[in-house]
Order: structure tokens, then C-alpha cells, then sequence
């Protein structure tokens, strides 16, 4: 077992029964002209997420963590799409309208895909959601089910939105979840702030919150032994 050093208390895990779980780190949320930047937000809040999101990974990669990404988008029909997350904002920048990296938020289009320094490496799984939460209409459930899954080390963007929605569904469904502090990013400092605070006030109401630095210290023991 390994210990983390976080809010609102100590994070014990196994990292055998552990994943790491890196929430839509896509081109449409994180770059000029996607689904982020149609919604009125200022993209460039996310970039401080990338560098540290980079380390993360360098170090569950080394020490043999289960890594799982996820990208919100949905099918080119938008079959997927209800009609009340599809009639939103301006009719040119909606869900599946065109945009400069491709159909907005729709599977197999550049725009929807990870961002290069984040691409996930040959065995990592990719979930596709079409939801904020990862649990909602995707695999996601059944996977950590099968690998024995207990704990969850969230990250991703954006903090109050596809991370909590995720974080809490995990939360309901018996997961300890460890949101890394420096690894989520909101368009809305604002959001950050409380975003975090609400997870772990209430003695840990939906999880604990650390710093990445602290997680990758606690993962020391496993990369010595790999
Ligand atoms: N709009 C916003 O903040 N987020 C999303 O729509 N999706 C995710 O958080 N991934």
C-alpha cells in the first residue's frame, strides 16, 4: 500500500488496484477554435495542465499504473447527442457544425482527439463518452470491474465539469477517487478553486485532493521495484 498526502486526509492505495483516469484532454477543449473556445471560454487557462499532466504520466507509465483516457464527443449522425445538449449557443458553432480542426466535438475529426504531448501510448485504453461523467454510456464500469479496480487518480479538464461529473459518478459506484490538484484545469479560476474545495470538504464528501508532486513521491516504492 502507498500513502498520499492530501485533503482532507492521508489517500491509502494499492497501485496494483489502482488507474489513472485523464479526462478530455482534446484539441476541442485545450486549442483555439474547438468546442471550449465556441462555448465563449479562454482556452489558453488550460495549458498550465499539459507540463505537469506530461510528468504524471512519465511516472504511472514507469511504474506499471493502469491508464485509461477519455475524450467526450459524439457520432457523426449525432445519434448520441440529445437534443438538449445539441441546441446550444449559435447554429454555426454547435456540436457537428464545421470548424477549423473539423466537425465540432464529433468522434474521428482532429478536433476531437488528444492533444499531441498527451497522445495515449500503445496499450492505454481510450473511452469514448458522450457525457460529461466517463461512466454514462461508455465501458468504463465493466473495464475496472474486470482489472479488479478500487481507486481511481483523476485528472483531465474541466475541473467543475467532466471531473466532477466523473469524479462523482465514480464516487456513488464505490471508487475512492484522488483528484490531482495541478492535473485539472477549469477555463474559470473561480471554478478551480471551489471545484477542488468541494471535493474534498465534508471529511472527503466525493474524494481527496493532493498535488501531483505528492501522488508521483508516493509512487516512488513501485518505480524502484519495476
Ligand atoms: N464546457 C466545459 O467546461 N467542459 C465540457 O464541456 N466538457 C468537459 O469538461 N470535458
Amino acid at each position: 500500500m502507498a500513502t498520499v498526502d492530501a485533503l482532507p486526509g492521508p489517500f491509502t492505495f494499492d497501485p496494483a488496484t489502482t488507474a489513472l483516469v485523464v479526462i478530455d484532454m482534446q484539441r476541442d477543449f485545450m486549442e483555439p477554435g474547438g468546442f471550449g473556445e465556441t462555448l465563449g471560454n479562454d482556452v489558453s487557462q488550460l495549458r498550465r495542465v499539459i507540463a505537469p499532466t506530461e510528468a504524471l504520466l512519465r511516472a504511472c507509465r514507469a511504474a506499471g499504473l493502469t491508464i485509461i483516457h477519455t475524450r467526450e464527443g459524439h457520432l457523426p449522425d449525432l445519434s448520441d447527442c440529445p437534443p438538449a445538449k445539441l441546441n446550444r449557443g449559435e447554429p454555426s458553432q454547435r456540436i457537428g457544425a464545421p470548424g477549423p480542426m473539423g466537425r465540432i466535438l464529433i468522434r474521428g475529426e482532429h478536433g476531437h482527439d488528444i492533444i499531441d504531448e498527451l497522445a495515449p501510448a500503445p496499450g492505454e485504453l481510450v473511452i469514448d463518452k458522450p457525457g460529461k461523467g466517463a461512466f454514462y454510456n461508455t465501458t468504463l464500469g465493466e473495464v475496472l470491474a474486470g482489472l479488479g479496480t478500487r481507486s481511481l487518480i483523476v485528472t483531465g479538464v474541466t475541473t467543475e465539469v467532466c471531473v466532477h461529473t466523473t469524479v462523482r459518478e465514480a464516487n456513488d459506484r464505490g471508487y475512492e477517487c484522488l483528484v490531482l490538484s495541478d492535473c485539472v484545469g477549469s477555463y474559470f479560476p473561480e471554478f478551480q478553486e471551489a471545484g477542488l474545495k468541494m471535493i474534498a470538504a465534508q471529511g472527503g464528501i466525493f474524494g481527496w485532493v493532493a498535488p501531483s508532486t505528492a501522488f508521483i513521491a508516493a509512487l516512488q516504492p513501485s518505480l524502484q521495484r519495476t
